[in-house]
Parts: structure tokens; C-alpha cells; sequence
């Protein structure tokens, strides 16, 4: 497995992941509060924990690339960079929110960031990805898809079969598989006859690369290099990036089939502050990094508010956008 990689990542960019994964660690408890005092009547898959992960390969892409994640997918909707009043209104049925308040947590969709689908149906974003690699492939206008997925998707067979064809076809697609060590209740070993999931990569001849997801460095050169690959006509490359969900499946969840001592021993190694702590020992100033907290902190504050305050949805919306050819209201 890759861990820290000597590749050398300049300051701006270790700035950029460490701000992209405070925002979401910020939002990520704004969120748990709105929900915890009644603002907010959504079901919460917190990414808490997985925040690094995101932040270092999304940084890997460009705007224009594309993305595919899931109800777990806070975190990188942001870190794609999905303006964050947008994301909140939606997250909270607004009309302002990305699709009017029409989609929700589960469905969050903003082409303009480069995310073209969010999904609730486990595996069912990598052929959609494929799709959309294809799309790339034969308009040859350079764009790369992201798919992100968790680790009981691997046991999907939507996962097997995108994963053959994209190798056969070369497709320009990066699978990416948060390898979090649960679906919903279930230790992976539970469900799962492999004991390494990068070892399915080698029943489709794709190229696999695991990697410690929580560790910003070795993550951003993998994601770096799967996306150059594929930018290149190499193919689909198959990332296994290690992490963990330090709040259970969803939201309420007590996460009491979780050992004592694993939740312990992964929330001491908080991807996060260690980032954090690892910028100040290479010479990055602590008050940059604290400017850039209290920017996030109030950043968030603005789109909560901005959610809050804005409309529901007019009922004659319904119908709109349902169709390609809009049934007027
Ligand atoms: C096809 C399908 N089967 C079952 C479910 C119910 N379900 C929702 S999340 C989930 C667990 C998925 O775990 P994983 O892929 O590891 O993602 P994580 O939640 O850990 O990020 C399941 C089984 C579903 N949404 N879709
Ligand atoms: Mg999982």
C-alpha cells in the first residue's frame, strides 16, 4: 500500500487540500447540529473522517472533469468545488439549491463543478461513469470521469461489469473505491471473500493502485497519476484508498458493531489535524492555516443562513425539468 509519497507537492496546493478538507470537516458539523436541534429534517451520511481523501484527489482534476459519488458524497461534492450555498440550499429543499430543491442529500447533481450524478443505489455510479468516459472518448474533448464509490459496492455486479468494459474500452474513467472497512453494519470481512479489494482490479486487467486514503500526499500522487493516465488514453485505473467513517453508517447510528479499539485507534489517527500538523512541520505558518479557518468558519455559517432563508420549491415546479421537453406548469 502507498503511504506517504516523496513526490514534492507545492505550497499552494497543500494549501488548497488542507482548505477543501477543513471546509468539509466545518460544514460536516454544521450539518450534525442543524440536524441535532430540528433545522434540518434530512437522513445524514457523515463523511466525517474521509475528509483528507477527497480533498487530495479532487485536487488531482479539473473543474471540467467529471464526477460520479454517492449518499456518502458530501465531501466530495465539495471538494469538487459545488458552491457551498448551493449545496446547503438543496441539502435542505430549497429552491436555490442545485436542483431547486427537486433532488435533495441523495440526488445532488451541478454540471457546472463537474458533478453529474449523486447516487442512493450502491454501484450503480460506475456505469453511469462509463457512460459519461464514453461520452469523453468519443467527443475527444480531454475530460476524465471520477467515480467514487465504498467498499460493499465492490460486491455489486454493476461493479464488475463497468469495470470490464471500461478496460476493454480503454475508457477514461477513475474508479474510486473508500475503502471505509464497513457497509452499513457489516465489517468487510463479513461480506467480502477477498481480503484485499485492489485484487479485484486484476480479474479485468485494470490497473490497481491502493492506496492510504487518509494520507493526503500518497493519495494526491495516485489520483494524480490514475487521472494523467487516463487523460492520456491509457485507460481506467482502480484506486483502493483506504480510510474510515468515524460516525457509523448515518447519522443516529451508535455504531456499536464497530470494536472499541479500531474506532480509537483511527479517530487518534484524525486524517484532519495530522494534515494539519504535518503542513506546520514542513514550515507552513500555523496563522495561515487558522486564516483559513476562520474563512470556512464563516463561509458556512453564510450558506446554512442563505438555506434557511430561501423559498421552498413552488409546487407548479413539480412537473418541470422531469422531461427533456418541459411540461409547462
Ligand atoms: C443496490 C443497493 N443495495 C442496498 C442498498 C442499501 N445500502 C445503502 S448504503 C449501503 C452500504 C454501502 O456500503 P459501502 O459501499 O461500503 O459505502 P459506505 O456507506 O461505507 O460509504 C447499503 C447496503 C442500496 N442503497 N442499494
Ligand atoms: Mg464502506
Amino acid at each position: 500500500m502507498t503511504t506517504h509519497n516523496s513526490a514534492v507537492i507545492a505550497e499552494p496546493m497543500l494549501l488548497e487540500i488542507y482548505r477543501r478538507a477543513a471546509l468539509i470537516r466545518v460544514a460536516d458539523e454544521k450539518f450534525q447540529k442543524m440536524i441535532s436541534s430540528g433545522q434540518l429534517q434530512i437522513l445524514y451520511y457523515s463523511p466525517r473522517g474521509q475528509e483528507i481523501l477527497s480533498a487530495a484527489l479532487m485536487t488531482a482534476v479539473n473543474v471540467s472533469d467529471y464526477l460520479v459519488t454517492t449518499y456518502r458524497g458530501i465531501h466530495d461534492q465539495l471538494a469538487k468545488g459545488i458552491p457551498l450555498r448551493l449545496l446547503w440550499a438543496e441539502f435542505a429543499g430549497k429552491a436555490t439549491g442545485t436542483c431547486k430543491g427537486k433532488g435533495g442529500p441523495m440526488h445532488i447533481t451541478h454540471p457546472e463543478s463537474g458533478v453529474m450524478v449523486t447516487t442512493g443505489i450502491v454501484g450503480a455510479g460506475l456505469p453511469i461513469a462509463n457512460g459519461l468516459a464514453l461520452a469523453s472518448q468519443l467527443a475527444g474533448d480531454g475530460k476524465v470521469t471520477v467515480v467514487c464509490f465504498g467498499d460493499g459496492a465492490t460486491n455489486i455486479g454493476a461493479f464488475h461489469e463497468a469495470m470490464n468494459l471500461a478496460q476493454i474500452w480503454l475508457l477514461p474513467v477513475v474508479f474510486v473505491c473508500q475503502n471505509n472497512l464497513y457497509g452499513e453494519h457489516t465489517p468487510q470481512a463479513m461480506s467480502t471473500g477477498a481480503k484485499e479489494l485492489i485484487d479485484r482490479a486484476l480479474g479485468y486487467g485494470i490497473k490497481g493502485v491502493q492506496v492510504n486514503g487518509n494520507d493526503a500526499f500518497a493519495m494526491h500522487a495516485a489520483a494524480t497519476a490514475a487521472v494523467e493516465r487516463a487523460r492520456a488514453g491509457g485507460g481506467p485505473t482502480f484506486i483502493e484508498a483506504k480510510t474510515f467513517r468515524f460516525l457509523g453508517h448515518l447519522l443516529g447510528d451508535d455504531s456499536h458493531y464497530i470494536p472499541a479499539a479500531e474506532m480509537a485507534a483511527a479517530r487518534a489517527a484524525d486524517p484532519l489535524p495530522a494534515y494539519r500538523r504535518e503542513l506546520i512541520s514542513r514550515g507552513v505558518d500555523e496563522s495561515v492555516l487558522s486564516g483559513i479557518d476562520a474563512g470556512i468558519a464563516a463561509q458556512v455559517e453564510d450558506a446554512a443562513q442563505y438555506a434557511l432563508d430561501s423559498p421552498y420549491p413552488d409546487t407548479r415546479e413539480i412537473r418541470v425539468d422531469v422531461l427533456k421537453s418541459e411540461i409547462a406548469p
